[in-house]
C-alpha cells in the first residue's frame, strides 16, 4: 500500500495536522458527538490511507473535538438502513478499523470523552490509548437491539480477556477511565487538558527510536497474536533476523558503543 498526494487534507468531518513527524486526526462532528456515519468512515479510510507508508509521517494520534471521544456510529443513520446496507457499513467500518491497526507506524488513542460502541472500537484498533481523566468507554450495543459491528466483540477480548468483555458487552454498563485503567483497556490516564500534550510526548518519544524497530515490533506482536506460541515466536526470530539488515541497526548499536544518542535514518 502506497499513499499518494499530501497527508494534511480538507474534511468535512475530520481535522488533520502535521507537524514533526507527528499526525494529528481529529473526528471533528461535535453536534453528533463525532458518531460515525458512512461520510466520517470514508473521510478516516483516506486519512489513514494517506498516513500509512507517508515517509513524512512516522507516528499518528487519533482523538475527537468537544466532549466525546466517538460516541459509537451513527444511530440516526443505522436506524434507515436496511440489511444489505447494515453490511455494507458493518463491512466498511470494519475497514478503517483493520487499516488502522495494520498502519505501518503507531496510532495513539488520544481519548478526550465519550468513546462508546464505534467509538470504543476505533480506540481499540488504535495501538494503545491515553485517556483524560473525564473520558468513558462502553459497548452500548445491546440497548439498540444490535452487537458491536466494528470489531468490539474480537478486539475488546483479545485486550482485556473473555470474561471481562462478555460482562461489558452483556451489560452495556459504561465505565470512567479509571476502570478502563484498571482492566487494561487504557495504558495512561492523564488530567484533560494535557491529553494531547502528553500524546505528543509519548509520540515524540517512539520518534526518537528505530523507525524499523517500532514498525516490525508492532507486525510481530499483530501478527503474533494471531498464531500459536511457537509459531509466533519463530515469526519474530525472521523479523528479528530483518532488522539485521538495516543501518539503524548499526548506528543504534554504534551509538551505545560510543556513549551518544543515535541518529536513526529509517534504513
Ligand atoms: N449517533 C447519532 N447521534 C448521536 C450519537 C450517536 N451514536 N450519540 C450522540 N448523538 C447526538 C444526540 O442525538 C444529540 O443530538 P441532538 O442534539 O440533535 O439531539 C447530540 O449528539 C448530543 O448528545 P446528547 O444530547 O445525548 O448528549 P448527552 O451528554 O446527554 O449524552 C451520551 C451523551 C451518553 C454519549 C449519549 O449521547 C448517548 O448515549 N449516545 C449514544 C451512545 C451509543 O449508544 N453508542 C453506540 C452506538 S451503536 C454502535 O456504535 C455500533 C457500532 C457498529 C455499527 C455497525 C454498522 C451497521
Amino acid at each position: 500500500m502506497k499513499s499518494e498526494g499530501r497527508c494534511e487534507m480538507e474534511y468535512k468531518n475530520l481535522k488533520v495536522r502535521a507537524n514533526d513527524g507527528i499526525l494529528t486526526i481529529t473526528v471533528n462532528r461535535p453536534e453528533a458527538l463525532n458518531a460515525l456515519n458512512t461520510e466520517v468512515l470514508s473521510e478516516l479510510h483516506d486519512a489513514f490511507y494517506r498516513a500509512h507508508s507517508a515517509t513524512d509521517v512516522g507516528c499518528v494520534i487519533l482523538t475527537g473535538e468537544g466532549k466525546a471521544f466517538v460516541a459509537g456510529a451513527d444511530i440516526a443513520q443505522m436506524c434507515t438502513l436496511s440489511m444489505q446496507e447494515g453490511r455494507a457499513m458493518t463491512i466498511k467500518g470494519q475497514e478503517v478499523m483493520n487499516l488502522i491497526e495494520s498502519l505501518d507506524k503507531i496510532v495513539i488513542a488520544a481519548v478526550n470523552g465519550f468513546a462508546l460502541g464505534g467509538g470504543c472500537e476505533l480506540a481499540m484498533a488504535c495501538d494503545f490509548r491515553v485517556a483524560s481523566e473525564k473520558a468513558k468507554f462502553g459497548q452500548p450495543e445491546v440497548n439498540l437491539g444490535i452487537i458491536p459491528g466494528f470489531g468490539g466483540t474480537q478486539r475488546l477480548p483479545r485486550i482485556v480477556g473473555k470474561g471481562m468483555a462478555k460482562y461489558l458487552i452483556a451489560t452495556a454498563e459504561m465505565i470512567t477511565a479509571e476502570e478502563a485503567h484498571r482492566i487494561g483497556l487504557v495504558e495512561k490516564v492523564v488530567p484533560a487538558d494535557e491529553l494531547l500534550m502528553e500524546s505528543e510526548k509519548i509520540a515524540r518519544v517512539i520518534l526518537s527510536k528505530s523507525p524499523i524497530g517500532v514498525k516490525m515490533s508492532k507486525l510481530c506482536v499483530n501478527n503474533g497474536m494471531k498464531m500459536d506460541i511457537i509459531s509466533g515466536v519463530s515469526y519474530e526470530a525472521e523479523a528479528y533476523v530483518s532488522t539485521f539488515g538495516s543501518e539503524d541497526r548499526i548506528e543504534g548499536m554504534t551509538a551505545f558503543l560510543e556513549k551518544r544518542t543515535a541518529t536513526f535514518k529509517n534504513k
